[in-house]
């Protein structure tokens, strides 16, 4: 490799995405990922998104349901939009590479990288030795997820960043180790728009998840229009009026959520909104 690989990496834009195939989607979803998606498709940019089946097994899933979920999450992407004529959709186990490549980056990642993960921490709370071991090296997965099609740019939601950090660091390393320092690209996060981190309608320091217990906490994709109504209704608020700016937002956390929500799925902004509905 060293001979023909140049200092950095020179290849083409590429984008690409995945959503694991854990259960039904929410708002959450479609605004920090599936919106983006349809958005990115229209930069004439080659875009791969996939559903991530293998990610999901890293907790226990029952089998027959594994592959519902798979398609589903399939049709979501093509009911927001997704065209399969200007992007590559297909299930991430069909491909049997990201696994391959996932073994060789397990021999490149450091332990000390996996031990700062937030979402292990997170997703296997008190039972540590519990956990499978998937569950802890599901980044390096995500690594070779982005690095087998040398992605250039991955759009997600906030809470993926930290796994992008992994991404670069692992791409770094390979290229560094192997001295080939243009092989892999150094892949950037797309974290963009007015609600990459969309929280809980029930509170407003938690983010809306598939797995918190509460439903009225998420608005599912397939809720219709009087459940979505009802939620909102119900949504934790405090007794202020809207204020005039969003900076009058700040420690207003559940107010500030809402307004965000409002202003992705208006197409503007949070000033806008405020500019309409304030006091
Ligand atoms: P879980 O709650 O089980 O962790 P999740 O709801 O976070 O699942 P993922 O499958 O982990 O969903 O995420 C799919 C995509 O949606 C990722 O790009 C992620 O960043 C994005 N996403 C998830 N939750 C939110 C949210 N609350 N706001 C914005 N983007 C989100
Ligand atoms: N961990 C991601 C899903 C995912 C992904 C990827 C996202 C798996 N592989 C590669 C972007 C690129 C999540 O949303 N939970």
């Amino acid at each position: 490799m060293t001979d023909q690989t140049p200092a950095q990496y020179t290849g083409p834009r590429r984008i690409l995405s995945g959503i694991q195939a854990s259960g039904a989607l929410h708002l959450g979803n479609y605004l920090g990922a599936l919106k983006r998606f349809t958005e990115l498709q229209e930069t004439g940019a080659p875009l791969f998104v996939f559903v991530a089946d293998m990610h999901a097994i890293t907790v226990w899933q029952e089998p027959e349901k594994l592959a519902a979920q798979t398609r589903e999450i399939a049709a979501a992407y093509l009911a927001s939009g997704l065209d399969p004529a200007k992007a590559v959709i297909f299930p991430q186990s069909a491909v049997p590479a990201h696994a391959e490549l996932a073994w060789i980056f397990n021999c490149v990642g450091r332990l000390g990288w996996l031990d700062r993960m937030t979402q292990f921490k997170e997703k296997s709370g008190k039972h540590k030795e519990r956990s499978s071991v998937g569950l802890y090296t599901y980044p390096v997965l995500q690594a070779a997820d982005i690095l087998l099609y040398k992605a250039t740019e991955v759009p997600v939601g906030e809470d993926q960043k930290q796994h992008l950090e992994l991404t670069r660091d692992i791409a770094q390393k390979f290229n560094n180790d192997f001295g080939a320092p243009g092989y892999f690209p150094l892949p950037e996060p797309l974290i963009q728009g007015p609600a990459t981190r969309v929280m809980s309608l029930r509170d407003g320091a938690a983010k809306m998840s598939k797995s918190d217990p509460s439903d009225l906490s998420r608005i599912n994709l397939t809720d219709d229009a009087d459940a979505i109504a009802n939620k909102i209704r119900k949504a934790k608020t405090d007794m202020e009026p809207l204020p005039e700016t969003v900076e009058g937002l700040e420690g207003r956390a559940e107010a500030k959520n809402l307004v965000a929500i409002y202003a992705a799925l208006a197409g503007t902004t949070r000033e806008a909104v405020l500019a309409e509905f304030a006091g």
